[in-house]
């Protein structure tokens, strides 16, 4: 039993330890926002240097995050805060790819947020052009021509992003990846793969696990792990 005297040191050692937590994630949050904002600088500087905007292939199975992850990528490049802009159509699951056509979005690159990066930022207008598109033939009835359709077309993509959901059955994730990976280093294409649904993963361990296969399989470092935002979940990324 507590004498009345220790209830105040208690009450006042938890207080001391609930503002510590909140301090600590308040820094977590000013670091991540950081390092987002400086790797975005550097994704600015990189296309201003291009010619034409870069074009980024986004392809995958159906419903594995295609279309949330160009308006993850669009709200992240642009540095936006507030309301959720879709600028792809997504869907809940369906039969069907509820994206029926390419569409080209345009998505601008914001500066790293200093006043005179802002200033730059009205002169130069950094683009990065992502391609929707429909989704691919289940796994199972993935075929050379149907790979060599998704990455031929109009516009001619400088790099590829394969969207693919965590989980699911590993059989399909093989084929798919090594598919896509062979056609891709043929044409001379980067390949990028983006795992959606990142919550899913239970532990560190787990995840190293998985981005290890996939960059094995793929011939590729470039793996990424994302939760995307939906409009349902603007807490993300
Ligand atoms: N929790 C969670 N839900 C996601 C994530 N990515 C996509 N979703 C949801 O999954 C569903 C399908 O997402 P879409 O972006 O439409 O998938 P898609 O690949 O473009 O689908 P199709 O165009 O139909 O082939 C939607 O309900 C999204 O809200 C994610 O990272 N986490
Ligand atoms: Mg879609």
């Amino acid at each position: 039993m507590l004498s009345p005297s220790a209830v105040p040191l208690l009450l006042s050692f938890a207080a001391a330890a609930v503002t510590g937590a909140a301090a600590f994630l308040a820094l977590r949050r000013f670091n991540r926002e950081e390092a987002v904002a400086s790797l975005r600088q550097g994704v600015r500087d990189a296309v201003l240097l291009l010619r034409e905007p870069p074009t980024v292939l986004v392809t995958g199975f159906r419903a594995h995050g295609k279309s949330s992850f160009i308006n993850t990528a669009c709200r992240a490049l642009a540095a936006e805060a507030g309301p959720m802009l879709l600028r792809a159509e997504t869907s809940p699951p369906v039969t069907h790819s509820a994206t029926f056509d390419r569409c080209v979005i345009r998505a601008s690159v914001a500066g790293g947020g200093s006043e005179d990066e802002k200033e730059e930022e009205e002169a130069t207008c950094a683009v990065v052009a992502l391609v929707d598109t429909p989704a691919l033939p289940d796994p199972g009835n993935l075929t050379t021509a149907d790979v060599e359709e998704a990455l031929s077309g109009v516009p001619l993509p400088d790099c590829v992003a394969l969207v693919l959901r965590c989980g699911g059955p590993t059989k399909d994730r093989h084929a798919a990846v090594k598919k896509l990976a062979d056609f891709s280093s043929l044409t001379g294409l980067q390949f990028v793969v983006i795992l959606t649904h990142k919550k899913r993963i239970k532990s560190m361990r787990q995840a190293e696990e998985l981005r290890r296969e996939i960059a094995f399989r793929a011939r590729t470092d470039c793996v990424y792990f994302i939760e995307n935002y939906t409009a349902g979940n603007m807490l993300n990324l």
